[in-house]
């Protein structure tokens, strides 16, 4: 634990504020959580979570039990205030900072002297130097040298949150270096991982490049499948012997990219620079269709009616994370066609979905793989080839591919494949 602080505001209590509470008031800090939700203060209050994460249920209980964390509905005076509020993306995909704007302003009124402040939630850059600072300044202390100030991006992977915080390397760009040493000698309560210093418009474009890196991957993945299936190739089996290249690594092809971050931080980076950033705009656009493409296989496969049961709906694997899923796009389309489909939905993460899956199955004339949950790949096929009306497979994953891809009994379409 730093010496030199006591109390921490943690602003904003959802995915990276709450565990990132939890985590410091286990690092023996008395920790607040504030956010104008009430639901989820009287929540975090009775030590219960708003959201879906592995093992923070008991850690926050233990420490609201403890007396370590307690949430707030009101700002209060702390010596470390930590940022963690969502920023999201507008209609025409901008960031929308007003909830940063909003607690920077909130921090303005209690601020003291020998406070620090961390802007954990990504944003595009220049947001600590021209938003945060300029508001912090009306609280009449001189920032940098009463108050200091840093962005020390979130790279936490949903599921694995908790064990991520401690684990990963931290960038962490200060105003000053000052700044960026108080912050590293905060995280070194309880980070594992290396600490790198640098200036807050470089980390605020590392957290962004790092997931477009992996959006214009997916882009290309994307694209070699939608190349491959014109071209009687199997996108899999390309990926597969092209990634034996000690220098190669195309990412895995899919129904498209969700989640709230790599669907949504590339064009934080083409907001400042529409002119400079052509292949980071045309990849959101190429796996923004993928939706519509596997909307395209499902006709193709039963026409415009019939039963299709949907396995799987959430962005990613084993995750109960609805967030930009692609999946619900998919979804969307198939309702809002003029087609006639009855559509079954099974998800064990999901509670309103964690259903029979044979009654989801049942008289289906197409069965679409969404999403690759390991549970998926002990499905019953023999069970599955018997309820099905029709045989139809519709795999946006590639996770069937060596169970029934061969599977004489199931017309079974791959996507990306074009050999079958
Ligand atoms: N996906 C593909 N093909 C792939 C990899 C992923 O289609 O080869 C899809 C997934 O199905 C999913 C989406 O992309 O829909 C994103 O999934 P993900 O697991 O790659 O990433 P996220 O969004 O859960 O978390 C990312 C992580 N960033 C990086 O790996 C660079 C995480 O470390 C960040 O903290 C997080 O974004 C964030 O908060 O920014």
């Amino acid at each position: 634990m730093s010496r030199q602080f006591k109390k921490i505001c943690v602003i904003g209590v959802g995915y990276i504020g709450l565990p990132t509470a939890a985590i410091l008031a286990n690092s023996g800090y008395e920790v607040v959580g504030y956010d104008l939700d009430e639901f989820v203060v009287s929540e975090l209050n009775q030590g219960r979570i708003t959201i879906s994460e592995p093992h923070l249920d008991e850690l926050v209980r233990s420490e609201v039990e403890k007396g370590n964390l307690r949430g707030s509905t009101t700002i209060e005076e702390a010596d470390v205030f930590s940022i963690a509020v969502p920023t999201p993306i507008t209609k025409d995909k901008k960031a929308d900072l007003s909830y940063v704007v909003a607690a920077a302003n909130s921090i303005k009124d209690v601020v003291k002297k020998g406070n620090l402040v961390v802007l954990e939630s990504t944003s595009p850059p220049g947001t600590v130097e021209e938003c945060i600072v300029p508001i912090l300044e009306k609280s009449g202390l001189n920032i940098g040298e009463d108050v200091f100030v840093a962005h020390s991006p979130e790279r936490v992977i949903p599921g694995k949150i908790l064990e991520e915080l401690v684990e990963n390397n931290r960038i962490i760009g200060g105003i000053n270096l000052q700044s960026s040493e108080m912050v590293r000698d905060l995280f070194r309560s309880f980070v594992k991982g290396e600490m790198f210093i640098t200036d807050s418009r470089t980390a605020e474009m590392c957290k962004l490049m790092e997931n477009t890196y992996r959006d214009v991957n997916i882009a290309l993945a994307n694209e070699l499948a939608v190349i491959c299936e014109s071209q009687g190739i199997d996108a899999w089996e390309v990926r597969e012997l092209s990634n034996q290249h000690q220098r190669v690594n195309i990412h895995m092809p899919g129904p498209g990219v969700g989640g709230h971050c790599i669907a949504v931080d590339p064009w934080f980076i083409h907001e400042k620079e529409p002119e400079k950033s052509p292949l980071i705009h045309q990849s959101r656009v190429i796996n923004d269709s993928m939706p519509a493409h596997v909307f395209e296989k499902v006709v193709k496969s039963v026409g415009k009616k019939g039963k299709v049961a949907v396995l799987g709906i959430t962005y990613k694997p084993d995750v109960g994370d609805l967030r930009e899923s692609p999946i619900l796009k998919l979804i969307d389309m198939l309702k809002k066609d003029e087609a006639n489909y009855e559509i079954a939905i099974h998800d064990p993460f999901i509670k309103e979905y964690n259903v029979d899956i044979n009654t989801v199955i049942s008289h289906a004339d197409l069965v679409v793989l969404g999403v690759n949950h390991k549970q998926y790949l002990n499905v019953d096929f023999e069970a599955m080839h018997k309820l099905m009306r029709q045989k139809n497979i519709l795999d946006t994953r590639g996770s069937w591919k060596n169970l029934i891809g061969e599977d004489s009994r199931f017309h079974y379409t791959l996507l990306g494949c074009g050999k079958r």
